[in-house]
């Protein structure tokens, strides 16, 4: 495997450096965050996060994300130059070294959790997702704001995106998913670029909008929309095994076993009445068998890109929630020691 670590380019205060001193780092997992979703990046831009990232000896291999506009994922007519602009990136990207690109495709908002800093025992801070308190959420009061969110929508956006969505339930969804791959996988494949979505989070719908990347049924009738290695997936373990009814093993197993896991997210999650929490990353502390997670990839000759997932806030750290240093420098080490534990078990 090869470890990773996000990086939100220069205006990360976790710096190139402090990533390359985790012990095993292999690859920074960034994006051009200064251009608007649906346009073209800039040779420059991508030139210069690569270039930064190298001052620490670090590889650019890994894209999180290349966004898909909103007129792809309603299927409007729009789309095709949106696609358009999609694969030129694709091209741009593989030209600039990238191997895996990452991207979901949910409709409108990105990952969704209803407290950002619910404190723990022992006094850390973590995201979690309350049922109870989803139902005091307003999508649509246009002041609701996550940090994976595109925070560009106005009101009035989201208003006539919600409207715009009433067509797309998620047959419609699954349909203009696969117009999008027909046309970029191709792309992909020749660029030596893999694709790799990220399955939705929480894997459920929410607010209304339909979620299709969300249990094993649903990413077999995905991998089938385009049925080439270059279509894959992030494979993240906390966004799947939110749902309990998800063997986050057995899907990880099954997965790699197809060659069709480009890029790892690990990390854990505790499973409560009506919701979960994020924890930290070791098994003892969630829901999920991390060891058996691992064991599944090491066994079937993974070599693809992990990362350690959202971190809790400890030591007093702040910062952009879920992405502090400490607790995910915490969450790669523990994840170093569970691939050499397999490797050496397996091996010997
Ligand atoms: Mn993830």
């Amino acid at each position: 495997m090869k470890l990773s670590f996000r990086w939100y380019g220069e205006q990360d205060r976790i710096t190139p450096e402090m990533i390359a001193q985790i012990p095993n780092m292999y690859s920074v997992v960034t994006a051009v965050y200064d251009v608007p979703v649906g346009e073209v990046w800039s040779v420059e831009s991508i030139e210069r996060l690569k270039a930064r990232a190298a001052l620490a000896g670090l590889r650019t291999e890994v894209i999180e994300s290349v966004p898909v506009h909103e007129d792809i994922k309603l299927g409007l007519p729009t789309r095709d130059k949106y696609i358009e602009a999609y694969m030129e990136n694709i091209r741009r990207l593989g030209k600039a070294g990238v191997k895996c690109i990452c991207y979901n495709f949910m409709p409108v908002f990105d990952w969704t959790r209803t407290q950002l800093d619910k404190r723990a025992q022992d006094g850390s801070t973590s995201l979690v997702y309350y049922a109870k308190q989803l139902e005091h959420m307003q999508p649509l009061s246009g002041d609701m704001a996550l940090p994976g969110w595109d925070s560009s929508y106005q009101k009035e956006d989201l208003k006539r995106l919600f409207e715009q969505y009433k067509a797309v339930d998620s047959e419609k969804l699954f349909d203009n998913l696969g117009y999008f791959l027909r046309a970029v996988i191709p792309v992909a494949e020749q660029c030596g670029v893999n694709m790799a979505i990220h399955p939705d989070d929480p894997p459920w719908d929410i607010f209304g909008l339909p979620r299709i990347i969300t249990d094993e049924a649903h990413i077999d009738r995905f991998l089938k929309l385009v049925d080439s290695p270059a279509n894959g997936l992030t494979l993240c373990t906390g966004s799947l095994g939110a749902d309990g009814r998800n063997d986050v093993v057995k899907l990880v197993d099954k997965y790699s076993r197809m060659g069709r896991i480009h890029f790892m997210h690990i990390r854990n999650v505790k499973l409560v009445e009506g919701g979960f929490e994020e924890t930290a990353h070791e098994q003892r502390c969630g829901s999920l068998n991390m060891a058996g997670i691992v064991e599944a990839l090491v066994k079937n000759g993974f070599d693809g890109y992990v990362r350690p997932d959202h971190g809790r806030m400890i030591w007093g750290e702040t910062g952009k929630p879920g992405y502090g240093l400490y607790d995910r420098a915490l969450g790669a080490c523990y994840i170093n020691g569970l691939f050499d534990a397999a490797q050496h078990f397996l091996n010997a």
